[in-house]
């Protein structure tokens, strides 16, 4: 049988690092602040980790890898965004709670597929 052949592990779907700002949190408008997150999206979640290439090899320790923050899918929305940046290949995702971030890759088919991959999961939310 698979390892998750119970069902209660959280599929792993992707992982990578983009460019990431947060622009509003519960719908109150934030400061950008750009910069690299590593992403992983499993389950119904979105996660943020610190970009592990700006740690210095001592502070990459278990301990460190706890996420910066989390999103939860259901229910929110996803754009692409390019008036919203002076970068190319931008998307906005806004959570129902009001929180909106922006992500951003140089490569256009990563991108692409990040956008793909994040869609199908909250139109799968959305069937439930
Ligand atoms: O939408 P904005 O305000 O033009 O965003 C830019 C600023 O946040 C800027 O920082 P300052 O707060 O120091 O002006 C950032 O350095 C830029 O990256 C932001 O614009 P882009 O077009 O990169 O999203």
């Amino acid at each position: 049988s698979s390892p998750d052949s119970d069902g209660c592990t959280p599929e792993l779907e992707k992982a990578g690092l983009l460019n990431k700002t947060k622009i509003a949190e519960g719908g109150r408008k934030l400061r950008k602040n750009w910069s690299p997150s590593w992403v992983v999206l499993v389950g119904n979640s979105l996660v943020f980790f610190k970009d592990p290439k700006s740690q210095t090899p001592s502070s990459w320790k278990p301990g460190n890898s706890r996420p910066e923050s989390s999103v939860d899918l259901r229910g929110a929305q996803l754009h692409w965004a390019n008036d919203l940046s002076s970068k190319k290949n931008v998307f906005k995702l806004r959570t129902v709670t009001g929180n909106e971030f922006l992500l951003q890759s140089e490569t256009d088919s990563l991108i692409i597929e990040w956008y793909k991959t994040i869609q199908s999961v909250i139109d799968r939310l959305d069937r439930e």
